[in-house]
């Protein structure tokens, strides 16, 4: 002990020197525009210091003036409440104007983005801390920016501490909440990385199986080692006869660590699968975790039922600011409609303006028709154990945009592979359990409270779902040049995810709305008549607290998909009506045509479809030669002369028709005898729809 007073003193030394010399640079950029800073211009951003981890904790000393810290400046939604109420709009079925009408990024960012010129007055202001910017994004929620201890703990105004748990683990954290300067007070809601609390963990379980303790005798699972081979998935939960296979699709996989492909290849080399089709997608400079089974098993589990789908594998960094990144990079890419992740922390680890934050990202992914499905721990109820023994669930798994996904323990008939009984995952404490439980701090979503069996009435409960995530009963993977055997509900996860990616490739291929946030719907299904058919309702076991039961239970969700039956439910879309306006045309001459005279056309576009226009829509003529525009009358239209286009900008509502469109043309005297023309009417958010016309013109000399 005598050794620390001295210690402690040197870096004081430091501290206050350098945070003189940072302390500088904002209030002299400030007070260019605002006169001379005082502490009165600066406000403090709530909820930043980890109370929970620092409580436990012992502070050790200083953090290193030097080291580098990466933070990200968070910038609130615009029009929070427009969102949340298209959000519901866009998930109700009985909405024939939104429903599963989901939003481009472009469109999102468009209504509910931070306005440019406030990004760029904190792109201005941490330029002006001396911080550098390391990325930007498209959705201007996020500014990556980095520094050196000194230089963050003069630009927030707090101080920065290394504390050490009971259990000797390390972590950084803020001496109290930052401060930024009130110009941007309601531009900028939170500062992450500020801390280092919170660790990102991977939900995985690898089987410690000695060869001579396999059973020959078994013919399922087929995999090497007695695993699930990619065929054994599908013939357990009835997906052989699901033809689908991810074509068109792309599954972006949330990562935190990376993988080496040539285990990949050998996974689909010896199923006898497709080349992977992989694309890795680095964000804020990628992990620097190295090689990890995680990344491995969820790859290999997306290829093993959507073997032609492309995996996009986004990479970031192990750390609250690398994570909140790079799920926003998944959002804002908006390339792939499903999405997986396996990666969490205790909802308790982590400050409520960090998990706002996170749902934010959430809440456009949903806007987009981007389902994302999270592992729910491996834990049980203590998803903090063995740090703590309290009931807590994992977070992002129980954040209201996203799918839960729980484990169970699958049992299949040796000789067929044929689904036989299933059970909640549980090898004990400390060993291995299904995550879920109840939410300390989202309140219930609106498809939750009509379930009956629901734990809390008033929080949000977790898992949704679930699948096998027991290593006993575990899936083949193929990791650093070996055949392993591997369960956790990181394996859950993705099966979900390319379950997901054969469902949106069948409703695109049918020009229908992608699954998008898919509990809504799942909820419909487990409180409707075909959830017998649909899922396996798992009524055995527990997960250390909560007991599995008929129905919906905080052990297991609704279950573990009934696959063909419930890829039927949400393909052909008996569970909810898909609705979309039709804009129908009808293109016909009034009486014949008569050579050297005027004939008219008469166009009449009405809405057949189910739902409202939604933008202006535009009927494009094609005429023959010898047929020329003369004139028209349509109230409402507006005419372009050289497109020979009429555009009305009235929505129109479901079985209504605009004003019609007289058309005067003159027929020329050398006008062949059969004058074919085109109508085409696109726009509206319908498809486009042609028609044609053929008029037989009139003998000029009977005509005369
Ligand atoms: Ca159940």
């Amino acid at each position: 002990m005598s050794s620390k007073p001295n210690f402690w003193r040197i870096f004081m030394k430091n501290r206050l020197f350098s945070s003189f010399k940072y302390l500088m640079c904002p209030m002299l950029a400030f007070s260019l525009h605002v006169g001379a800073a005082t502490s009165n211009d600066f406000v403090e951003l709530v909820d930043h210091v980890p109370t929970k981890g620092v409580n436990k904790a012992t502070l050790m000393h200083p953090l290193d003036p030097n080291q580098e810290i990466h933070v990200s400046f968070v910038l609130p939604l615009r029009n929070q409440k427009e969102l949340d109420d298209l959000l519901e709009r866009i998930q109700d079925p009985a909405d024939h104007e939104h429903y599963g009408k989901h939003l481009t990024s472009e469109e999102f960012i468009e209504r509910f983005a931070p306005f440019q010129e406030d990004y760029d007055k904190v792109v201005a202001y941490a330029n002006s801390l001396g911080l550098t910017v390391q990325d930007t994004h498209a959705n201007r929620t996020l500014l990556h920016v980095s520094g050196p201890t000194q230089a963050i703990e003069a630009a927030f105004n707090l101080l920065l501490h290394q504390y050490v748990l009971p259990e000797g683990r390390q972590f950084y954290a803020p001496s109290k909440n930052p401060e930024v300067h009130t110009s941007l007070a309601s531009v900028v809601s939170g500062v992450v990385g500020l801390d280092s609390y919170a660790q990102w963990h991977s939900y995985h379980h690898r089987k410690e199986t000695s060869p001579s303790s396999l059973d020959a005798s078994q013919a399922f699972p087929s995999g090497p080692g007695g695993g699930f081979a990619p065929k054994d998935i599908k013939t357990a939960y009835n997906l052989s006869g699901v033809t689908t296979n991810g074509s068109k699709q792309i599954i972006a996989l949330f990562e935190l660590a990376s993988y080496q492909a040539s285990d990949i290849n050998t996974y689909t080399q010896h199923f006898g699968l497709p080349s992977p089709k992989l694309k890795n997608i680095l964000v804020s400079g990628g992990s620097s975790s190295g090689i990890d089974a995680e990344v491995t098993l969820d790859i290999e589990l997306a290829i093993a039922l959507a073997p032609e789908s492309e995996i996009y594998v986004y990479e970031g960094p192990n750390s609250n600011q690398g994570v909140l990144d790079t799920y926003n990079r998944i959002a804002t890419d908006n390339h792939a409609k499903q999405v997986s992740t396996s990666w969490g922390s205790g909802e308790d680890t982590v400050n409520t303006q960090y998990l706002h934050a996170e749902n934010a990202i959430f809440k456009q992914m949903a806007a987009q028709g981007q389902t994302i499905y999270a592992a729910a721990g491996d834990s049980g109820a203590y998803d903090d154990y063995p740090h703590n023994k309290s009931l807590i669930v994992d977070d992002p798994a129980s954040q209201p945009y996203v799918v839960g996904v729980g484990g169970t323990s699958l049992k299949v008939n040796t000789s067929t592979g044929a689904y036989l009984t299933e059970s909640v995952w549980n090898n004990g404490l400390g060993n291995g359990a299904a995550g879920g439980g109840v939410s300390a701090v989202w309140p219930i979503p609106s498809w939750q409270t009509n379930v009956s069996t629901v734990y809390s009435k008033s929080k949000r409960n977790v898992p949704d779902v679930a699948l096998d995530a027991d290593p006993d009963t575990g899936y083949a993977i193929y990791f650093d040049g070996k055949w392993q055997i591997f369960g956790g509900t990181s394996c859950a996860a993705p099966l979900w995810a390319a379950f997901t990616a054969c469902v949106n490739q069948e409703l695109t291929a049918a020009n229908k709305p992608a699954l998008g946030f898919a509990n809504p719907k799942i909820y419909a299904i487990g409180t409707g008549a075909a959830y017998t058919t649909d899922f396996h309702d798992i009524t055995i076991g527990n997960n250390l607290f909560y007991h599995a039961s008929k129905g919906y239970d905080n052990a297991s969700g609704w279950g573990s998909f009934n696959g063909a039956n419930l890829y039927t439910n949400l393909t052909s879309g008996n569970s909810f009506s898909i609705t979309a306006p039709h804009c129908h045309i009808l293109f016909q001459n009034e009486a014949p045509f008569t050579q050297g005279k005027t004939g008219t056309y008469e166009i009449v576009v009405s809405n057949s479809g189910n739902a409202s226009t939604t933008h202006p829509v535009t009927v494009t003529i094609n005429l023959p030669s010898g047929v020329t525009y003369s004139s028209f009358t349509g109230e409402g239209w507006s005419f372009n002369h050289s497109a020979l286009s009429f555009t009305h900008s009235h929505l129109l509502h479901p079985g209504s028709k605009y004003p019609a469109i007289q058309l005067h043309v003159e027929i020329a005297d050398t006008a062949p005898s059969s004058l074919i023309s085109t109508a085409t009417v696109s726009g509206g958010g319908s498809p486009c729809e042609t028609v044609t016309n053929v008029v037989d013109r009139a003998n000029a000399a009977i005509g005369n």
